[in-house]
């Protein structure tokens, strides 16, 4: 027994705490040797007590409670203000399984790599223990997991974004597979060091293990890399766990939908990051007797019911949001969700002892102090909130958040959105024929890099079903479990139809066409009255569109030739986009399904 365990004081373990994690638990603190161990009940006691330590120790400062109450703002290192694709790995015992859009290691290797990192990693600092509910507790499509991390800043949040704590424990069988995840920011204390506010390190790692179920995560504090529940787990690891058991994790967000007939759907909806996911989660209709209620607003697992109809949950229980160009006129319904209770992260700090950061409001502050705590004014020429400093918040903060968010049997989805960030070819809104055909959609969501010349395509970066830095297995696999899912769903003969969007197009001029945010729900509702059989659609090469006039513009100042615009199809660039997407399926060797490529052979010979 080394010193450092003799000297390690633990908090007493929970009466009933299960034996494989206490045994695990005890596992990770003789290799990373904290100076204490705590089990987190989950109590507000608790978070208080966390909240205080880190003003205390200058983690965490306290916002002016007349402006914010009960909120803090967290200054990160420079250096860690974002998740690292590049140090994100996947380390199945088969490199296939991982697939070319993933960074693989050998299982064997990456553990020689992590156990020197980790050995001793939390010296000096406490193990806070996290028993955590992926989904709402006892809900049969919830998930447990335990991360201990040694960073109170993450106990804290993971307290926000899921359920976590003594309750969460008690929820544990002896047969429960759960997930286990080891953080540690990297960053040992000798006796007497002084710390700083974000302990991190320069070499980062965030590994998952899918055959095992586990994330070691190393050298980050920030978001995703660190608050394990979120992408790594409810998506890389889920992901393989869904592939396993039938079900799907996905990178959605989920809506309740209400139409002026009083008619309920909900639609889970796949984007890239940065595409608006959280504006229409959150999204207040401009259409009149239409209403949006939101269910998440990023991650869904989603699986085939009792009554073989697919339902979804969100998994997550809070909000981790891109705060800049969050403001009234974009998302006033995420303004009123942060009125408190709220951790800020790389934000910018008012004199008042209030937040900010850009697109926050129209008149920007005279002066603030930045998200790096140097003196800031307009013509400091760089921002003042860094542009993926976050909000993070309870989910049922949310003034728009639905009645049957937290329905343990998930929400039927009637209708499944993909959505990708195309200034060309990709028209407003198309239906997928089938299933099959949705789920090539899905295969070739994209963005384009540079915005192209007129009459050419740009180059695509490719993000399959949104998921390209979150799919825990091989793409390509991930596109045959989809086909495999619908097929099983077919036989009660509830397939939800899936729809593509696009607000991003662009006209020749290098203007958008579309004017995006709460606009939107004119698409939502020319979807959802296709899919409660209100309207007729036009077949084209690429889809379903809306007949001439069949999109509600009423109200709504565009152009009859932007109109045709954002919904022309040009036979030259589609048979680009044709030949690019070939070769993306190539580099799957072979392992892209024949349902899959069969569909480009039906794009190409309609567009013939
Ligand atoms: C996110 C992302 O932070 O998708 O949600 O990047
Ligand atoms: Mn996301």
């Amino acid at each position: 027994m080394s010193i450092a365990e003799i000297t390690r004081t633990q908090s007493p373990v929970p009466d009933g705490a299960p034996e494989s994690v206490v045994a695990w638990v005890d596992e990770i603190a003789a290799l990373t040797l904290p100076d204490d161990v705590v089990w987190c009940d989950g109590s507000r006691a608790e978070w208080d007590a966390l909240a205080r330590e880190m003003v205390a120790s200058g983690t965490l400062i306290r916002l002016n409670a007349e402006h914010r109450p009960y909120s803090f703002l967290a200054r990160s290192d420079p250096n860690d203000v974002a998740r690292v694709e590049d140090r994100t790995f996947i380390c199945s015992v088969d490199p296939v399984d991982a697939g070319p859009t993933n960074n693989w290691m050998d299982p064997i290797e990456m553990r020689a790599t992590l156990q020197p990192l980790f050995s001793g990693s939390m010296r000096g600092r406490t193990m806070y223990v996290v028993p955590f509910s992926m989904g709402p507790l006892g809900s049969p499509l919830s998930r447990l997991g335990v991360e201990v991390t040694d960073s109170p800043y993450v106990a804290a949040s993971m307290g926000i974004m899921t359920r976590i704590g003594t309750e969460v424990l008690s929820q544990f069988t002896p047969t429960t597979q759960w997930v286990r995840a080891v953080h540690s920011v990297g960053a040992p204390l000798s006796p007497g060091q002084d710390d700083v506010p974000w302990p991190c390190n320069e070499t980062k790692y965030i590994t998952h293990f899918p055959e095992s179920r586990e994330i070691w995560s190393f050298g980050s504090g920030y978001g995703g890399n660190a608050l394990l529940g979120k992408k790594s787990f409810a998506l890389r690891i889920a992901s393989v766990m869904a592939r396993d058991e039938g079900w799907l994790a996905e990178h959605m967000l989920i809506i309740k939908v209400t139409n002026p007939r009083g008619r309920v759907f909900h639609v889970a909806a796949a984007f890239p990051s940065a595409c608006g996911k959280t504006n229409l989660a959150m999204l207040k209709p401009t259409i009149p007797g239409w209403k949006v209620e939101t269910i998440g607003d990023d991650i869904a697992w989603l699986g085939r019911g009792e009554d073989g109809r697919l339902r979804a949950i969100n998994p997550e229980a809070g909000f981790f949001g891109v705060a800049p160009g969050t403001g009234y006129s974009t998302n006033a319904t995420a303004m009123d969700t942060i009125w408190g209770n709220t951790i800020f992260t790389n934000v910018a700090l008012r004199d008042d002892g209030d937040v900010w950061w850009e697109g926050m409001s129209d008149t920007v502050p005279a002066q603030l102090t930045d998200w790096e705590g140097n003196p800031w004014t307009p013509a400091s020429g760089r921002p003042a909130a860094h542009p993926n400093s976050r909000f993070t918040v309870a989910a049922r903060q949310c003034p728009s958040i639905s009645d049957d968010w937290e329905d343990p049997r998930g929400v039927v989805i009637d209708a499944i959105i993909f959505g990708g960030r195309r200034a060309t070819n990709v028209p407003l809104v198309v239906e997928a024929r089938d299933w099959e055909h949705g789920v090539y959609l899905g295969a070739t969501i994209s963005s384009e890099r540079t915005a192209a010349a007129e009459g050419t395509l740009g180059e695509l970066r490719r993000d399959p079903f949104a998921m390209a830095p979150f799919c825990g297995y091989n793409m390509a696999d991930h596109w045959a479990h989809w086909l495999s899912v619908g097929a099983e769903l077919r036989k009660t003969g509830s397939v939800p139809r899936i729809f593509q969007v696009n607000w991003f197009r662009k006209g020749a001029d290098g203007r958008f066409l579309w004017p995006g945010f709460g606009e939107n729900s004119r698409v939502i509702e020319w979807i959802l009255e296709r899919v409660d059989g209100q309207v007729a659609a036009e077949e084209s090469p690429i889809g379903l569109l809306p007949h001439a006039g069949e999109l509600n513009v009423d109200g709504l100042d565009i152009s009859d030739d932007d109109l045709s615009e954002l919904f022309a199809i040009d036979r030259e660039t589609w048979l680009a986009e044709a030949d690019a997407t070939s070769e993306f399926f190539e580099s799957f060797d072979g392992r892209v399904p024949a349902a899959v490529t069969k569909q480009l052979d039906i794009l190409r010979s309609k567009l013939a």
